[in-house]
């Protein structure tokens, strides 16, 4: 068991996320950036008719093993059992990448609003850096304590410069309570499905490269589709909740990719119930 510091969980408790925890190594987290950007070099045409992009932003741990490997680390499950118990399943796997100088951002938002699981305290992400992410660069800030709030308005702007999947945004946020939340390459934040947040621009000479874990419970429901699909990574799930999934063959394994499309096409009636278009990442017939 690694080493658990206790003042990061009762900062999230507390505040709705925490930061700077370390969790991989330089050389680990070198080594994983370099796996990365190897499949950027390997897929530059794409896979089965997709960018290697979809990939990288949508339900990633399907069809690349090493993404499900990285949601299976014990250094950060060990974190997430203090907030959700023993048993946990991992909902999405995301890489958030913005270039050197990119326009990128993501605006204002409480991740659970299109996700159909209601307001739960069950579901927490994990976002681990994979290069420097500091304010320069566009890391993540957050309105403490606003996890406590309810699920606010948010407004589709389907721009191209916004990194989430409707350019969703809730407008008339204070953000002088902002709390800035940089981290070095390897190390970790956690933030609750409700706590506001958003990230600027990188304005730095350098990637910056972020993974996001979202894990459940098995007693988290989809109260719109009624089930969803998950991969159990501890403990054990029986309450039929989630359909439960392996993880990939192997990478891109064409049972996987089929796999890959029929879950985008069940989740994107939830993820993108209500907007008036569905023309990024989870159009289903792409
Ligand atoms: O990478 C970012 O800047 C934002 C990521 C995010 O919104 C999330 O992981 O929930």
């Amino acid at each position: 068991m690694s080493l658990i510091n206790k003042s990061f969980i009762n900062k999230y408790k507390k505040e709705g996320f925490c930061y700077g925890i370390p969790i991989f190594s330089k050389s680990e987290t070198k080594s994983i950036r370099s796996e990365i950007e190897a499949l950027e070099k390997k897929f530059q045409k794409g896979i089965s008719k997709k960018k290697l992009e979809q990939f990288f932003r949508v339900n990633g741990h399907f069809v690349i093993p090493l993404l499900a490997n990285l949601s299976r680390s014990s250094k950060i499950l060990d974190y997430i059992e203090l907030l959700l118990g023993s048993n946990i399943l991992v909902w999405s796997v995301e890489l958030f990448i913005k270039e050197p100088g990119s326009s990128k951002i993501v605006s204002w938002h409480q991740d659970l609003t299109y996700w159909g699981m209601g307001e739960t305290d069950k579901e927490v992400t994990a976002w681990i850096a994979l290069s420097n992410v500091n304010i320069e660069s566009g890391c993540m800030r957050f309105i403490p304590e606003s996890h406590n709030k309810k699920i606010l308005k948010h407004k589709d702007t389907f721009d191209k410069d916004n990194l989430l999947s409707r350019g969703q945004e809730i407008r008339g946020i204070n953000e002088e309570d902002a709390i800035y939340a940089p981290l070095k390459p390897g190390e970790m934040s956690l933030h609750h499905g409700k706590c506001l947040h958003a990230s600027g621009m990188n304005n730095s000479n350098d990637r910056r490269i972020g993974l996001a874990i979202r894990y459940v419970t098995p007693d988290v429901r989809n109260k719109e589709n009624g089930h969803d699909f998950a991969m159990l990574v501890r403990g054990f799930d029986d309450r039929g909740g989630w359909f439960n999934f392996a993880g990939p063959r192997g990478l891109f394994n064409q049972k996987d990719l089929n796999f890959y499309n029929y879950v985008l096409k069940y989740q994107s009636k939830v993820l993108m119930a209500g907007a008036n278009k569905n023309e990024g990442m989870y159009k289903a017939d792409i």
